[in-house]
């Protein structure tokens, strides 16, 4: 017997999942799932009529986004507004994403860095980093657990991305404010390209930035901010077993009166937000950047 995992990648449906099976495995019900497809397009149509829909693992994968979309408090229109950018499906950034992703297919890590300058030539940093890399990362992570690609493609795909954020942030403009952001990942959590990132567009608006990366611990993340003046804290947790030691940073943080912005899937659901000292910073890193340098610049710390 196939497990739900399996039906959702596909891998154990060739000709696609039937719509009763989407709704069980995605959890969402079938009315719900007619109702995006008529009204919005989620995912696009390729019924043949008369025959019964099908859902492909690509199509099964624009479902999940949707669903985790709206889990995140966001209405049903704009949530598919968002699951289209996310895919690329919409507007320059498709064109770039599949460079990328034919760049990390063929395992060119040049070719991956110099599809994130062409991304950033044509749609900015903010469009580089929001609509070209983060969606790509995604789509890399959906291969590599439907088994498409290896852990070898998102090694150096990561890598390639990680170098060229760390080449970004060479060349960005010399800091203008005093005191420094700290960025760091809960103490469970190795996934640092979202906070990297934002640190290269914090830097952009004239904050210096500690980078303090993986696995940090409580201790060590009071520590370097206190050592270093925080003018504010970033914490990222991505997964769900990692949320309660980055919450213990968090408040040990806010205890230190520092003012404190976290992000993450370990947050994404309102539920998993409830009673967190700080302020969640959503999915957005040029949103993001736009919150921590309000918040900061209107506390007058410079
Ligand atoms: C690259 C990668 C790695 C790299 C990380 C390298 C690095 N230095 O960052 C390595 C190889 C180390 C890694 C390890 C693992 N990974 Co990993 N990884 C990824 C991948 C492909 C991209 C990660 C990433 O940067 N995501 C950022 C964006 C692209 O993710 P997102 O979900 O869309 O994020 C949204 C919000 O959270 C928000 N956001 C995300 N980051 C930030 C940061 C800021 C500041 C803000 C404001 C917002 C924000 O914006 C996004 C929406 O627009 C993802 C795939 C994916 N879907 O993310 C898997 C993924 C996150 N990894 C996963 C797993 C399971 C693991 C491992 C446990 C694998 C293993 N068995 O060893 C380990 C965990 C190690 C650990 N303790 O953390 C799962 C997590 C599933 C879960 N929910 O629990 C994912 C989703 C892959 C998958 N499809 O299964 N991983």
């Amino acid at each position: 017997m196939s497990t739900a995992i399996e039906i959702e990648n596909g891998e154990a449906a060739a000709d696609g999942v039937p719509i009763a099976e989407a709704s069980r495995v995605l959890r969402v019900p079938m009315p719900t799932l007619r109702s995006w497809e008529l009204r919005y397009g989620i995912p696009e149509s390729a019924r043949v009529p008369g025959k019964h829909r099908r859902y492909s693992p690509q199509e099964m994968h624009t479902l999940r986004l949707m669903r985790d979309e709206i889990a995140r408090g966001t209405r049903a229109s704009l949530a598919a507004q968002s699951v289209r950018t996310l895919l690329g499906i919409d507007g320059p950034a498709a064109e770039l994403i599949r460079a990328f992703l034919d760049a990390s297919t063929r395992l060119d890590t040049d070719g991956v860095r110099a599809e994130l300058a062409r991304a950033t030539e044509v749609l900015g940093l903010d469009g580089c980093i929001d609509e070209v890399l983060l969606p790509a990362l995604r789509q890399i992570g959906q291969w590599w657990e439907a088994g498409r690609c290896d852990i070898n493609q998102e090694h150096l795909t990561t890598e390639a991305a990680r170098a060229w954020l760390d080449r970004s942030t060479a060349y960005a403009p010399p800091p203008t404010r005093r005191n420094p952001i700290v960025l760091a990942c809960g103490p469970g959590d190795l996934h640092t390209i979202g906070l990297e990132a934002l640190a290269l567009l914090l830097r952009h608006k004239g904050w210096p930035c500690r980078l303090l990366g993986a696995h940090t611990s409580t201790m060590s993340l009071t520590t370097a901010s206190v050592a270093a003046a925080a003018a504010g804290v970033v914490i990222v947790a991505h997964l769900p077993t990692g949320r309660r030691r980055a919450l213990a940073s968090l408040t040990a943080v806010d205890d230190l009166k520092i003012p404190v912005f976290y992000a993450g899937n370990a947050f994404s659901s309102a539920r998993r937000r409830l009673q967190i000292p700080g302020t969640y910073l959503g999915n957005r890193l040029q949103d993001a950047c736009t919150v921590i340098d309000s918040a900061l610049s209107a506390r007058g710390t410079i």
